[in-house]
This record gives C-alpha cells, sequence and structure tokens, in this order.
C-alpha cells in the first residue's frame, strides 16, 4: 500500500477555495496524489488578472509551475448569466464588491428580478501544465436561476443554480450527486484521461 503511494502521480491543484479541493478530490479519489498550495510551500494569493477564464486558469498554473517546479493544475470557473450578457463570469467571485456568496447571489437575484429568461451556464477551464506541456479542459453545465435566496447555504452560486432537467438546487444535492453533472467534474475527467495517457510524469 505504501509502496504504491510512493509511485502515485503527484500533482499540485493550484487553489485556495476549499470547496473545489473537497469535490476535486472526490472525483480523483486514489488515481493521482493531489498536493495542496501549502503542501508545496505557497502561502500567497495566486495572480488572476486575466479578462477570460482561460486567461486566469492559465495565469494561476503557470505561476505555480514557474516558481514551485512542480506539474499542477489550476480551475477558474465562473457562473455565466444569458439576461445579464453572460455576467458574472469572469467575475464571479467578487460580483457584489467583496468574496460573500450571500451578497454575490443577491446582487444576481436583484438584476434578473424583472427578467423572465433565467438560462444560465457554469463554465469551469482546467489549465495543466508541466515540463514543456500546458493543457486546458472545459466543462460547462446549462441550468436556470431561480427565484430566491434560499436559506440553505452553499458553495458560491449553488444555492441559486438549478441544472437543466434536475429539480434542485446544486446546493441541495450531495457531493457525490453534484459531481455526476457539474461543470468542474466534466473538466476534472477529461484532465484524468489526458493524464493517464502520460507516462513522463
Ligand atoms: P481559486 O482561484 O483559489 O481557485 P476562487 O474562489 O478565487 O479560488 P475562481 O476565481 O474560479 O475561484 O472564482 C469563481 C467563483 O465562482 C467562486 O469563488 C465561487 O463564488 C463561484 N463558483 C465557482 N465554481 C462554483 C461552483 O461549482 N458552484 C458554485 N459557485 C462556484
Amino acid at each position: 500500500m505504501q509502496l504504491y503511494f510512493i509511485f502515485m502521480k503527484k500533482i499540485c491543484f493550484a487553489t485556495n477555495n476549499e470547496h473545489k479541493i473537497q469535490e476535486v478530490k472526490n472525483i480523483i479519489g486514489n488515481a493521482f496524489q493531489i498536493l495542496s498550495l501549502k503542501d508545496v510551500g505557497c502561502s500567497e494569493d495566486l495572480p488572476e488578472t486575466g479578462n477570460t477564464l482561460e486567461q486566469n486558469s492559465a495565469q494561476k498554473a503557470n505561476y505555480i509551475f514557474k516558481n514551485y517546479h512542480i506539474a499542477c493544475f489550476a480551475d477558474d470557473s465562473g457562473l455565466e448569466i444569458e439576461s445579464l450578457n453572460n455576467k458574472p463570469g469572469v467575475d464571479s467571485a467578487h460580483y457584489a464588491g467583496t468574496r460573500n456568496a450571500t451578497d454575490n447571489n443577491n446582487k444576481v437575484l436583484a438584476e434578473l428580478a424583472d427578467k423572465t429568461n433565467r438560462n444560465a451556464v457554469f463554465k469551469t477551464v482546467i489549465t495543466f501544465v508541466s515540463l514543456n506541456s500546458e493543457s486546458q479542459f472545459t466543462g460547462i453545465v446549462k441550468g436556470e436561476i431561480i427565484n430566491q435566496l434560499p436559506e440553505k447555504e452553499g458553495f458560491g452560486y449553488d444555492p441559486i443554480f438549478i441544472p437543466l432537467g434536475e429539480s434542485k438546487t446544486f446546493a441541495e444535492m450531495s457531493i457525490v450527486e453534484k459531481n455526476k453533472i457539474s461543470h468542474r467534474s466534466i473538466a476534472i475527467n477529461k484532465l484524468i484521461e489526458y493524464l493517464n495517457l502520460r507516462e513522463d510524469l
């Protein structure tokens, strides 16, 4: 068992978001050894100055690879709402001016108050970087924004998003249920497929 652990591929997940770590560990299981930013000695904030999820995802992964010299991946995700011109999008983390999820959700619901079109997508862009390689994997899930903020809290915009064909919000689902259909799990499963083919890691 211990020997198996030594030969497992070690990959850093460049994120400070505990919810993302829990979801991704639940999908990856024991397929790879996931190192945290703390494990690789990184305690600073990751740079995120791009204008798109693709740019920010690549920026975070490249920052860790260049400074800590370990194969790594980063996740940049956002909620894109059709009748708000795809906002909050890349500004999802601090849409209301703070990083407070309740404030962000309330801002979205206020902006949608007079809108009948409540279609939205959650999108995740994963960037994997290692020596001489950089690849991106995208996951998208369609859904709708509900009318009122429920009492039950959850990760980011999960309390107000119902995936297409489902009757529960992401916040009302268990982590296993969310991972069966989520934007993040679609992107991470593409990453796993890619890593399984990489003999050099
Ligand atoms: P890292 O950059 O350290 O990974 P972050 O929270 O800053 O963490 P993002 O820049 O990707 O991550 O911000 C996206 C925001 O969108 C995040 O803070 C949440 O508010 C929201 N979000 C992302 N994925 C989500 C999900 O699966 N469910 C609900 N909200 C999500």
